[in-house]
């Protein structure tokens, strides 16, 4: 790449930044939201050095205040196909496919992130992106009507097209065409207060599927919510009443843990908002809220299996219980679930990145000037390498979504709660086709990370 292109690290840190921004000026909540979890943060890292240690030491403490996803919803495959051209240009690409059809949402998503070490650790930032499947909709004239709205709309900018464009051709930006991008590109998230259709229009959609309504009738897929990381959701929870701030019933996800695996979240409600409707009639709208997210480590395929039919049963005995209630089911459930990282790591329920210690480093170096000295090391695994403290395993965290979490985020959102009609749907195929490439696994990225982690430092130590 030459020299002056800005890396696509860069131009998406800055593009989560503006994103933010934009979104503070648009939704005031969420920028009480963002004091609260950083105050909440400060709190747990000043009250506990071990903590902020071993976060510095993964390098999760620079990206914490960095680091938030947001949410999308898109109406056709054309404007799924051009987002995925435009995160690449901020090195986002697809990973995983996310079927809500079994939670009564008539749409199908994946996550648009980074995907290697560094740029994870530079600024991780996620687009949850869900395509409205109008196939699903089971009156003609209303999917017909929806489809013909949606045809009629443009959600990029011409510079927006032509930036994306020329990122492809030359392979980069430089520092302008960079910022106009971001500018451009920003556009696309907006928040418009003039809906396309007339009330009667929306109302129609809207009894269908509130969500059908707020993917069909505005001018872009604003963004829906904008996600900071915090490190103790439990205590933000508590703390949003009397922030102004309403939150969901219940934390999403596994319970509290000494080892925090996989995602937690919360949310505020979303907000009633005027909407100016084509026409003489008037209305409102309810769309954008706050979410927050506590992630932990990211569990193998038998550790998301003993999870997931954990929470299954945890579900089935706590539904309708409030938060606390729902969080003690949760911690009897999953009492039987290691919680300490060794036993995490040796019984391969959590995905671990290995690297030297300093001593380890040492022994490299001592290797390296005198053949004999690496008789200390030749020979042992991974495990007595570790046990020799020459190797340490420290958790990769988990750069995802939950499925089933999700579906009580849109939930507690959109209203209403199962609507069996759209289950049993699931078709990446289909997702895959309209977003023109293939979405990858997130569970082999991660098994990928660990390998290349784990053959690196066998290597340096001769094994
Ligand atoms: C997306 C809801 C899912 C999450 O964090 O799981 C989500 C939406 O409401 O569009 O953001
Ligand atoms: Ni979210």
């Amino acid at each position: 790449m030459p020299a002056n292109y800005l890396p696509c690290d860069e131009i998406r840190d800055r593009f989560s930044r503006a994103m933010s921004a934009m979104y503070q000026a648009e939704v005031p909540q969420y920028g009480a939201l963002l004091d609260l979890v950083e105050c909440v943060n400060r709190q747990i890292l000043e009250a506990d050095p071990t903590l902020a240690e071993r976060l510095a030491a993964h390098g999760e403490l620079e990206r914490l205040g960095a680091e938030r996803h947001g949410a999308i919803r898109v109406g056709t495959a054309q404007e799924l196909s051009m987002l995925r051209r435009l995160f690449a240009v901020m090195g986002m690409h697809p990973v995983g496919y996310y079927d809500l059809s079994e939670a009564g949402v008539p749409v199908h998503s994946t996550a648009f992130r980074p995907v290697d070490d560094a740029a994870l650790a530079r600024n991780p930032f996620r687009i949850f992106t869900s395509l409205l499947r109008l196939e699903l909709i089971e009156s003609p004239a209303l999917r017909e009507r929806a489809a013909a709205i949606l045809a009629g709309r443009d959600i990029f900018t011409p510079d927006c097209r032509r930036l994306i464009e020329l990122h492809e051709a030359q392979g980069g930006l430089d520092e302008e065409q960079a910022e106009r991008f971001i500018g451009e590109a920003l556009e696309t998230f907006r928040w418009h207060r003039d809906a396309t259709v007339d009330l009667e229009t929306y109302q129609a959609l809207h009894a269908e599927h509130r969500l059908i309504a707020d993917v069909v009738c505005f001018r872009g897929p604003h963004i829906n919510h904008l996600t900071p990381r915090t490190l103790d959701i439990d205590e933000v929870q508590r703390r949003m009443p009397d922030a102004g701030m309403q939150p969901k019933a219940v934390i999403e996800g596994p319970p509290r843990r000494a080892c925090p695996i996989l995602l937690r979240q919360t949310s505020f409600k979303a907000l009633e908002e005027g909407i100016r409707f084509a026409g003489e009639r008037q209305g409102t709208h309810t769309a954008r809220f706050g979410e927050i997210e506590q992630r932990g480590m990211a569990l193998t395929p038998r550790g998301r299996e003993r999870y997931d039919s954990l929470l299954g049963e945890a579900r089935r005995r706590a539904a309708g219980l409030d938060n606390e209630a729902h969080q003690r089911v949760l911690d009897e459930v999953f009492a039987d679930f290691p919680d300490d990282e060794a036993t995490l790591r040796r019984e391969g329920l959590a995905f671990f990145q290995y690297r030297l210690t300093d001593a380890g480093t040492a022994a490299v170096r001592v290797k390296s000037d005198s053949s004999t000295a690496a008789g200390r090391v030749e020979g042992a695994g991974l495990e007595t390498l570790i046990a020799q403290g020459l190797v340490e395993a420290l958790p990769l965290t988990y750069e995802d979504f939950l499925p089933v979490s999700a579906a009580g985020i849109f939930q507690s959102n959109l209203g209403g709660g199962q609507n069996g009609a759209y289950a049993g749907n699931a078709n990446r195929e289909a997702f895959e086709q309209a977003l023109g490439a293939p979405v990858s696994d997130e569970l082999a990225l991660y098994a990928e990370r660990e390998r290349v982690s784990r053959e690196a430092v066998l290597q340096a130590l001769g094994r």
